[in-house]
This record gives structure tokens, sequence and C-alpha cells, in this order.
């Protein structure tokens, strides 16, 4: 361990500041500095303990330990080495509510025991060692060595250590968009938000912080969340088997414990804590078509109607860096772009929302506005020395806006007034982890305001992009009045999933990228990051016909579906491959548009409940121990089993299905679950299961969303012989009226029997749909027919239309609807 925290690279630059005066170290009462000696200090016996409220403190005589009840299944500890803790604050948890009010405290000669209901934190008092169970007095977490930490006599502050017991079958998962194996066990990963062009297999850190992870120990999870923006690193097992540990540069050691025993539990918890993705706009969920640049102003319309033209659905196009002035945010290139408005206009007439990219850095030129204002409200970082902070990026010699600022944030915000004016519908942050040219990021003296708890790069490098994000969807949530806009990220830290939705950053036009990139989108769905997607075909190098469409059919199911490649690559759009790929491209585009509804409802699930929009095979059935392997399939939503194609030439695969029954999506075939079945995967074709029992709703292809008035859902229907609920979410699909329940949320249970099958609705919310129309299609069924029977009334015209396959029609709300044999 000791190599990798003394890396100098890491206390550069520091030797002018005055951190002493940060926040962050203002409990150290600790005169900085002259070079002492560093010593690993580990808590003591436990001498004392308090209680306040929901907050128990422990002491060993000199620090001090805080165990917080945050609800019946999360436990927050901190450590105070010298007994003071810092003021709360952090932007992943943005209100810490205590949840629970049922929890006491136990001592016995050994330990001292704080429990909810659901979970105890165990203290032994000769050592400090901090354990976890569950009420049946099962140990799920306990620590290998007490919490240390080591005074950092360059800075002032600590680098502090939580280190775990590591279970010998002992699976983990989470941590953002790691580009390893989905079960991150045996590996070492840091977390310092890095610009990672053409990354690799095993390449770390990335572009985001995600200190969370979820650990599986014989059939039963928890969650960790190290709450601590500083430079952090974690380590499963890898260094020793037998321990888990994770420690940060600075900061507090800080950690929720989040209980199980499901996995999905614990994604649900993280959420509480970190809060879900708002809904998006709807045509935000279809497809979106980018490329490194998209320009002149001739060369976009094309584009766009290529997408008509070739009848293939779009709903975004975006304008990368080359629409700027010299790359000035904010500005246009008048000669590429004469007269934006009218373009944005025809766009949007032909159904494409524009969505522009904005980068941090301000080009240094006292003859831009921006620069000037900013410069003149001191809204730049600056240096320890009070130098501004300078670095090259695409404009040039940039300055950065220290997003970590709220007025920064506020006037930052503000700036998008124009191109909002223009009818831009969406905006794309780029490098902000933040990436300078040459130097890679900003050297650890620069400074920070952080919401008031001022401090260095060190603590603020991690959130920067986060912050700049949440600038940007708050200033144009504001301007764009009651519509929602859309923003996407490359940067960010724990809880970014309340501003934005997340591209995987520079991938390559390779097949090893696409299996990569499934398991980061799976990885970043568990890790609190639903509305995410990869660059579709690779952003660097050239794919040819079948990986493009093999790509273009996994991003059908990736929750955000966006083309995008570098500039220096040849034409990239889902025609620019000829026969048969645009026809496949095209097919699978369509079926994304179709089951929109699908997606849609899903993202409220998400929003509403904190379920991840992607389910690995493991969230599912945890306790089948091979599912801790499986990578290569997830379910979309709850009830589409996918499993992508990511090898050349691959004419079937295998597949597992979970346990129940699955419908074939291209055949309608049942299946078995609990076992692998070997799939065909023509090029037509990636492996797609629906379970048994659900409604599928589905809309009719449209070219853009909004391109045809909704006036009838189609609902595919499989049957099932135990009961089944999907849920249907409706609303205007653009403003923000949800929030005061204009939705409607529509409840199908399916349930059959050898000569029945019902399908009930149930509604909650208050907004109208435009529609009563519905055409059922029921699949699967194991009879036939003799009589349909909905709300009392006998439906005559139901046809057979393919092997067990009955459809029919029926033109009013319904509650009850039987179908006899
Ligand atoms: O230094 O804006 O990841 O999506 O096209 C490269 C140009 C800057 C990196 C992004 C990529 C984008 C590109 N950007």
């Amino acid at each position: 361990m000791d190599e990798n925290i003394l890396n100098p690279d890491d206390l550069l630059g520091n030797k002018l500041i005055s951190e002493e005066d940060d926040d962050e170290f203002h409990h150290l009462n600790n005169p900085v500095l002259g070079l002492k000696p560093i010593v690993k200090k580990y808590l003591g016996t436990v001498t004392d303990v308090k209680e306040v409220g929901n907050k128990f403190f422990f002491t060993d005589s000199e620090a001090r330990v805080e165990v917080t009840v945050v609800t019946d299944e999360i436990i927050r500890v901190r450590l105070a080495p010298h007994g003071v803790f810092l003021e709360e604050f952090s932007y992943a948890v943005p209100k810490q509510e205590q949840k629970v009010s049922v929890f006491s405290l136990h001592e016995d000669e050994l330990e001292y025991r704080v429990s909810t209901s659901t979970v105890n934190c165990h203290i032994r008092k000769i050592d400090f060692f901090i354990s976890f169970s569950d009420t049946q007095n099962h140990i799920t977490n306990q620590d290998a060595v007490p919490m240390h930490w080591e005074e950092n006599t360059q800075f002032g502050g600590y680098y502090v250590f939580g280190t775990k017991v590591c279970n010998t079958d002992e699976a983990f998962y989470g941590l953002g968009d790691k580009a390893s194996d989905l079960n991150l066990r045996g590996r070492r990963f840091k977390n310092w938000n890095t610009d990672a062009y053409s990354f690799g297999w095993n390449q770390d850190p990335l572009y985001r912080s995600i200190p969370f992870y979820i650990s599986l120990n014989e059939g039963i999870a928890h969650g960790i969340f190290f709450d601590n923006t500083f430079k952090a690193t974690f380590d499963f097992g890898a260094e020793d088997r037998t321990k888990t540990s994770f420690w940060a540069d600075g900061g507090e050691l800080q950690y929720y414990y989040i209980h199980g025993p499901h996995m999905m539990d614990v994604v649900k918890s993280y959420h509480l804590l970190t809060g879900t993705h708002p809904m998006p706009p709807l045509w935000a969920l279809g497809y979106h078509q980018c490329r490194w640049s998209y320009y002149p102003e001739s060369k976009v319309m094309s584009v766009a109607k290529g997408f008509r033209k070739n009848q293939i659905p779009c709903d975004g196009i975006y304008l990368d860096i080359d629409y700027m002035d010299g790359y000035r945010c904010f500005t246009w290139n008048r000669k590429y772009f004469p007269d934006p408005k009218k373009m944005i206009k025809e766009l949007a007439a032909d159904g494409f929302k524009t969505v522009v990219i904005i980068d941090p850095g301000i080009r240094v030129d006292d003859n831009y506005s921006v620069f000037k204002e900013g410069k003149e409200k001191r809204y730049f970082c600056r240096r320890s020395d009070d130098y501004f902070m300078e670095g090259h990026v695409w404009p040039g010699r940039c300055q950065f806006p220290d997003f970590t600022n709220p007025e920064v944030r506020a006037w930052w915000g503000g700036l998008f007034d124009e191109l909002v004016q223009l009818g831009v519908a969406g905006v794309w942050n780029d490098m902000n982890e933040p990436a300078v040219f040459g130097a890679g990021t900003f050297p650890d003296d620069v400074r920070h305001q952080y919401d008031g708890f001022r401090g260095s790069h060190r603590k603020a490098h991690n959130v920067y992009g986060m912050q700049m994000v949440r600038a940007t969807y708050e200033g144009l949530r504001k301007l764009m009045k009651n519509k929602r806009p859309f923003t996407i990220t490359r940067a960010g830290y724990s809880g970014l999933q309340r501003y934005a939705s997340v591209w995987t950053g520079d991938n390559v036009a390779s097949w090893e990228h696409l299996r990569l990139g499934n398991i980061q989108c799976q990885r970043l769905s568990m890790s609190g990051v639903p509305f995410c997607g990869t660059d579709i075909g690779g952003f660097s190098g050239e794919p040819d016909g079948e990986l493009f469409t093999r790509w273009i059919q996994f991003g059908a199911f990736s929750p955000f579906m966006r083309a995008h490649s570098a500039g220096d690559t040849k034409e990239r759009e889902p025609w620019s491959f000829g026969e048969p790929y645009t026809t496949i491209n095209r097919k699978f585009i369509e079926l994304r548009y179709r089951l929109l509804p699908y997606l849609y409802s899903t993202f409220w699930e998400h929003h509403r409940y904190g379920f991840p929009i992607l389910r690995p095979v493991v969230l599912q059935e945890q306790d089948i121990l091979a599912n801790q392997a499986r990578q290569d399939e997830f379910t979309y939503g709850d009830k589409i089993l996918v499993c992508p194609v990511m090898e050349p030439g691959q004419t079937s695969r295998p597949v597992y299905l979970p346990k129940g029954q699955w419908y074939n999506f291209w055949t309608n075939e049942i299946a078995d679950g609990g076992v692998e079945v070997m799939v065909p995967t023509p090029l037509e074709t990636i492996p797609v299961f629906i379970k048994a029992g659900a409604v599928l709703p589905e809309y009719p292809v449209m070219q853009y969303v909004g391109e045809k008035e909704i006036d009838e859902v189609k609902l595919n229907v499989y049957y099932s012989n135990h009961e089944v609920n999907s849920f249907l979410f409706e609303d205007y699909g653009e403003t923000f009226a949800y929030e005061q329940d204009i939705y409607l949320e529509k409840k199908f249970i399916v349930s059959g029997k050898d000569t029945l099958l019902t399908i009930e609705q149930t509604m909650e919310g208050l907004y109208t749909p435009r529609y009563e129309n519905y055409h059922f299609k029921i699949i699967g069924l194991p009879f036939k027919p003799s009589k349909i029977i909905i709300d009392g009334k006998t439906v005559g015209d139901f046809v057979l239309t393919e092997e067990k396959c009955y459809e029919f029609k029926f033109s009013k709300n319904f509650k009850h609807i039987e179908i006899l044999k």
C-alpha cells in the first residue's frame, strides 16, 4: 500500500499553499508544517460513548468515531482523528435526513452495539473494530484493521484508511465506469477523473469517480459508499486476498454501510442517499446522431435529411466544438453557421433537437464577453499564490470557472440564455474532468470555493465536472421554463445522476470495446448512473459494417443511444455501410422507438423508486454462484433480457435464462429459465427474451418523438400461468408536471390458467391520456379462445395472427379482461 500513497507526484505543487486555511483542515489545529515523519495511526481502545439523537460518538480518548443511524438499512461511520468533525457537507448526498426513529444502543463486556430493525453495528471495545451484522447474527462486513490515518506533513490533513475483511468467495460490483470485468474482485482502482482517450481494458482511472461498491458474499449483499472526493483508492483483495481497503489522500474517513440482503436493495438505498435521475424529455430516449464535427450548416442539414430520406428514426443531432468561434463557448462560427436560429428552426420542423457541446475552458481574450465578465467578477479558478489558473485546451490559452462556487454556477447557468433562445434543446459537457492539454488537469494547489467549504483542487477535482453539469442543468431548467432540459456529461462524481446523462468517453471501434461498453453500461447502472451509453461504433478507429450493426443492436438497449465518431474517421451514419447493414440498423432503431413507452416507464421506475434501467443477471439472481461471472447479458427494465453479440462472425451463442419462463422475442417460442440455451445470432438479430406474463407497451414507429399523435397503444401480452405485474407510465413527456402528480401510472396484472387468461388494469395519477384505443396482442396463449370479455362486454373480433397469437382491439379504457377457452 505504502508506495502507492507516497507517490511524490501527488504532492507536487503544494509547497506554497496555505491550506491550513482550508475548511477541510480546520479540525487539525496543527500549525503546519516542518518535515515530520509520516506515521500510521490506529484507533485504540474505546473509552467512552455519547448518544445525541440518532448519532453515537465513541472515543479512544483522542480520536472520535461517529455512528449515525440514517435509515433502517443505512448506517454512516465517520472518523475524527483529533476528535473534531468537519462540518457536514456533501455534493453527493444533498440532505441527509434521519429516516428512522427506532434504534438502540446496547453495551456488554466486549462491545457496544447500535441496532436498527434490520442491522447491527458492533464496536468492539478492546481495539475499536467495527462490524455489521443482520438480525440473524450473520456478520456481513467487518474491519480487518481498525480505521487508521496518516498525517500528511506536506499539506496538513490525513490520508484516511478503511480496511475490511475480504472473504474467500466475496464478489464486488459498482464503482461506475471502470473498464474491467463486472466483478471487481482481485483488482485495485483509483478514483481521479481523467480524460482517457482510447482507454484500454483495465485502464484506470477513467472519467468518473463513483466511490460506491456492492459486496456479495454467500448470497448476501451490502454496499459501501465512501463519500470522499479526494483521490481515492479501492483495493478488492488485490494486494492481500483477505482484505478489502479503501483510502483517500485527504478529507474524512466517512462511509455509509448499506445493508441488503439483496443487491437491488443496496442499489435502491444508494439512490435514497444520492438521488435519482429526473425524468428525461421523451425525445432524449430516441436515437441521437453525433460526430466531431458536423459542419458547416449544409452538412448538418444533409445528415438530417439523410435520416428522413432513409426513413431511419432520429431525434437528436449534435454540434461538436467546430460550431463555435475559435472554440469560444457560447459563440458561433458565422462562416459555418451564418444563421443558427434559422437552422435550428428548420431542424426542429423536421423533428430534430439540436444539442451543442460546451467545454469548461474559457479563452483568455479581453474582447470576449464571457472571459471579460468572468475575469471582472473573479469567477475563474486561482492558484494558491492568487494568480489565475491557466491551461491550454481547444481555444488556446484558457481560464476555468470555479463551478464549486454557487455564484459562478448561477452565472454559468444564465449564459445559456442565448442558446435557449436559438432553440437549442440539450447541452453536452465535455473535458470537465477537468482536462488540460499537456498537464492533464489542474495543479493540486488550485483553490476552490466548494460551496463555502474552501479547499484545494485535491478536494474539488473529482466534483468539478459534476458541478459544471449541475450549473448547466439548473441554468437550462430555469431558462427553458417548464421544459425538461437534456444534458450529458463526461466527468462526474456520485450524485451526478441528479443533473445529467453520461457517455463512456473516447472508446475505440473494436470488438473488445463493444464488450467493454456492455460491461461499463451495466456497471454504471448498478452505480447509480442510469442514463448511460457508449459512442456507438467506437469513437476512434473504423468499424466495419458488421461491428457497427452489432453496436447499434446493443445501443438499441442502452438507456442512452447515440452514435459518435472522431473527426478523422469515415462517415458514420446508420446508412453509411450499405446493405444489408442499413436495413438491420433501421430495424433496430425502429425497435427502439416501438419500445419507447416501455423504456420511458422503466425510467419512471428508476426516478420514482430507484431501480436501475440495466440490470446485470447477478443483480437479479445473486444466490446463483455462476451469475457472479455473467457479464454479457442484462435485462433492460425487468421484462426484457438482452444478450448483445460481441464477436465477429458469430452465428449462435449461449444465453443464460434466469429462472421463470421466457419468450424468444423474434420467434415467440417459450423456454424454461434457470438454464443456458444456445440461441442463433444471424446478423439480423441478437438474443432478446421477454419475461412470461409481461405486458410490453408499444408505440407505432415514428421518425421522431411527436411525429405522430399517439391515438392507440399496442399491448403485447405474454401469457403466463403465474401472476405478473407490468407498468406503463405516461405524461406530457416534456414538462415537470409529473412533479405535481400529473402523470398516469398504469399497472397491468396478468395471470393465466389452462382455460383462462385475465388482464387487470389499475391507474394512478392525474394525467388524462389522449387515447383510449388499445390494440392487444396475446402471445403464447395455450388454448384457442372462445370468448373475450372486457368489462362485461364480449369482444367479437379477434384473429389468430401467428401461431398461438391472437389480436384484437378495444376503444375504451378497461379494467378487467377475460380470455376464455
Ligand atoms: O479533445 O469535442 O470525448 O466526444 O468529440 C477531444 C471533441 C475533445 C472529447 C470527447 C469527444 C468529442 C471531442 N472531445
